[in-house]
């Protein structure tokens, strides 16, 4: 009898295994040839410190490595991201040896590139990983039969200091012009085989491995930056010795152990989220890029679901807590003279780097970001008060390096838009101690900036003097784009001050501020207006949208409480266009998304998904993604791919309101589909949704403390009475207990 119980709960379990697993997503990138373009085609690895991109070559094997605190520059000098160096693994000198089967693969599900092919009647695997916990690149070399390996291992400075080579090890070190100490090693262990040291033919120091079984390359890359003003940006640790550390540490491990650890460590924030459209898959048999061609006739939602979880992997992979936030292109960069610098740009990308960080289930991933606003106050302050004699506080100019230097032209709303992801970060996680400490007092000294400088005419309303739109029109007062990043600023203080329940008196003057400001204005043609002034031109196609910021990501806006506002953004949106750079796209397939308009968002999001190639600069089009998917803007800036995710996350799930809005943007192309594992503001989890014909069929939600909240759905659950029907969604009020989860299913 129990014998029959135990094997019923197994078929059972089994069942629901299959179940589950039966709309599994693939996610991996794959080619069947070598990377011949470190933008387009190379694939990505990082652990948010150090990161690579590998080209994934049979006989001459080229990774381009970086480490994301290298950089040129001062506090005055804006200076450039830089490029660290290369490896070179070379297995025959001929590099055109034939091979066959071969195939390079990113495991977006375990953070692993793995390439296979057939050589000499050989079986050759190599696998590749950059760990968090133990600080390494691991390269691992393997071929079928034994004592067959024979490499070439060279290093290369991307400053062009001489590499040394001793005991199985490579390394170069250097300083940069701005006193910046690097260093980087590899070391190299064989199985079966010898190691030695030689020259090669330019001179430089190499190792070589004959008659191997396999080898195991451990990189490490460091430099003497600190994100910390009072030591001088500077760390007390040499960046020889920090990698010296970090080596002895890892090869302690075996590369099994090594591999363990850091799947461990990477599943625990990958796999908090899946997500599953419209049931669809992807033919195995289709390289990532033919599967890119295919969608050009034809939208795939499964690979749409894939560019999602990509743009997951890249934030975990170029932004981890105790680290630098990721740049324009997360942290790969193999140029000293990268476009914009590789900076932290401020009138939109770096805000949008950070946009899914909480609603995709990564906030450890914010930290690198909110960290990065907390270290900059004093140098920004100083400049600011050069600039701005007089006000407290402090703002930003457009590009921003790594020790407060910055250049081009101020963008005074930018530490307030900064501002945004300290309030988010609270609002979605509802850690007081975090609010107390960490964020109030940058939210309240960005207040004051703009107590300070906003200017109050004779009517009584409030204006930003000499604003600038990004990147277009006058210098003039009152700009949407600042009264709009403003009016958000204002209310997270306000709601930040009323939690806290800290600062009253400060609050209700700040409360009457926001209430005075130039409110937003519909212009003659029906549009959002730009500018105080009717003067928007209904062709102008420029790629920056700042005056709907109220829409997205601000919350000013919405078709619930500001119906006409949000037509007038409609109206705006649609003479924009729905082609644009890569970042203006995802942009867009947000507003969209907030305008709950999800075929219209959809038909963007299809253009996002627009293979494009080359290596061209449009500062207006062209925008896409390339065949290793990170996004085109063109060039490659990753804010597309993570702007991206934000964007697809609004279309499933919005609660910028005290509403949790469940499929707010569904697609029709989207009528099925399961998503687990988004966050809503106020600590929310949604262990699973999942939809049918574009109606809920199941809902779990959790939370860590109890609470009240309100729900709107598409459609009725069974068991509960809405509170009302609005624009014939399903209002309801539900009651979630600390860590309990709570069911529904459709009605129907
Ligand atoms: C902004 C944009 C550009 C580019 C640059 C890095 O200034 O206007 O399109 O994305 O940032």
């Amino acid at each position: 009898m129990l014998m029959h119980r135990k094997i019923k709960c197994l078929i059972l379990i089994c069942l629901t295994l299959c179940s589950a697993t039966s709309y599994a997503q693939r996610y991996y990138l794959w080619d069947n040839k070598p990377a011949t373009d470190w933008m387009t085609e190379a694939y990505p690895i990082g652990n948010g410190r150090i990161g690579a991109m590998i080209f994934a070559d049979v006989n001459q094997e080229h990774i381009q490595f970086n480490e994301n605190s290298l950089w040129t520059g001062d506090e005055q000098e804006t200076g450039a991201y830089q490029a660290f160096g290369d490896l070179f693994v070379r297995f025959d000198s001929d590099i055109n040896k034939s091979f066959t089967a071969y195939s390079r693969k990113l495991n977006l599900d375990k953070g692993l590139h793995e390439i296979a092919y057939q050589q000499d009647g050989q079986q050759i695997n190599r696998r590749y990983f950059a760990s968090q916990p133990d600080q390494v690149m691991v390269f691992e070399y393997a071929n079928s039969k034994k004592g067959k390996l024979n490499a070439q291992i060279a290093l290369q400075d991307a400053h062009g200091q001489a590499v040394q080579a001793e005991d199985g090890h490579l390394w170069f070190q250097g300083t940069l012009d701005n006193g910046m100490r690097y260093a980087a090693q590899v070391r190299v262990q064989v199985v079966g085989g010898s190691l030695s040291k030689t020259t090669d033919e330019k001179g430089q120091a190499v190792l070589n491995v004959k008659s191997a079984d396999r080898i195991v390359l451990l990189l490490s890359a460091a430099t003497d930056y600190a994100n910390t003003r009072a030591t001088k940006w500077k760390s007390a640790e040499e960046p020889m010795k920090v990698n010296e550390r970090y080596l002895q540490q890892a090869e302690k491990y075996g590369v099994n152990r090594l591999l363990a650890r850091h799947v461990a460590d990477y599943t625990a924030l990958f796999n908090r989220v899946e997500l599953d459209l419209d049931h669809s898959q992807l033919d195995a048999k289709q390289t990532t890029k033919a599967l890119l061609e295919a969608y050009k006739k034809q939208p795939i939602p499964a690979l749409e679901a894939l560019v999602y979880q990509y743009g997951r992997y890249l934030l975990i992979s170029s932004s981890r807590k105790g680290g630098l936030p990721a740049n324009l292109q997360g942290l790969w960069n193999n140029s000293n003279n990268p476009p914009w610098r590789s900076d932290y740009h401020s009138n939109i990308n770096v805000q949008m780097n950070y946009w899914p960080a909480e609603v995709a289930n990564l906030r450890e991933s914010a930290w690198p970001y909110l960290d990065y606003i907390n270290s900059m106050r004093e140098v920004k302050k100083i400049n600011t008060q050069k600039e701005f004699p007089g006000v407290r506080g402090w703002t930003v100019k457009t590009e921003n390096n790594i020790f407060g230097g910055e250049s081009f032209l101020w963008n005074t709303p930018g530490s307030a838009w900064y501002a945004q992801a300290l309030w988010e970060h609270y609002a979605f996680n509802k850690d007081e101690k975090y609010l107390r400490e960490f964020a109030y007092p940058i939210l309240k000294e960005i207040s004051e900036f703009w107590d300070d400088r906003l200017v109050r005419r004779a009517d009584g309303t409030v204006v930003a003097p000499k604003g600038w739109s990004p990147e277009h029109g006058p210098t003039e007062d009152a700009v949407s784009y600042d009264h709009q990043i403003i009016y958000d600023l204002f209310n997270n203080y306000i709601q930040a001050s009323t939690v806290l329940n800290m600062d009253a008196d400060y609050r209700k003057h700040i409360m009457a501020l926001r209430d005075a400001l130039l409110k937003p204005k519909i212009g003659k043609w029906g549009q959002l207006q730009e500018w105080e002034t009717d003067r928007d031109d209904p062709q102008d196609k420029h790629r920056h949208v700042s005056h709907l910021f109220g829409l997205y990501p601000g919350n000013q806006f919405s078709v619930l409480k500001t119906p006409e506002l949000a037509k007038a953004a409609r109206v705006t949106l649609t003479a924009r266009g729905d082609e644009s750079t890569g970042w203006s796209m995802a942009w867009k397939v947000a507003f969209w998304a907030r305008l709950q308009d999800g075929n219209h968002a959809y038909k963007i999001l299809t253009n996002f998904i627009n293979l494009v190639g080359g290596d061209g600069i449009d500062y207006n089009n062209g925008g896409g993604v390339y065949a290793n998917l990170l996004c085109a803007h063109p060039p490659f800036q990753i804010d597309g791919n993570l702007g991206y995710v934000a964007a697809v996350s609004e279309m499933l799930l919005q609660s910028q309101t005290d509403v949790l809005e469940l499929l707010p943007a569904l697609p029709d192309r989207w009528s099925a589909g399961t998503v687990k594992g988004l966050k809503a503001r106020g600590n929310v989890h949604i262990e699973k949704m999942e939809w049918n014909n574009s109606s809920i069929t199941q809902l779990i939600l959790s939370s860590p403390q109890d609470q009240t909240i309100q729900v709107l759905s598409p459609s009725p659950f069974s068991g509960l009475s809405p509170q009302q029907e609005i624009n014939g969604k399903y209002l309801y009020k539900i009651q979630l207990k600390a860590n309990k989860i709570v069911k529904f299913v459709n009605k129907s």
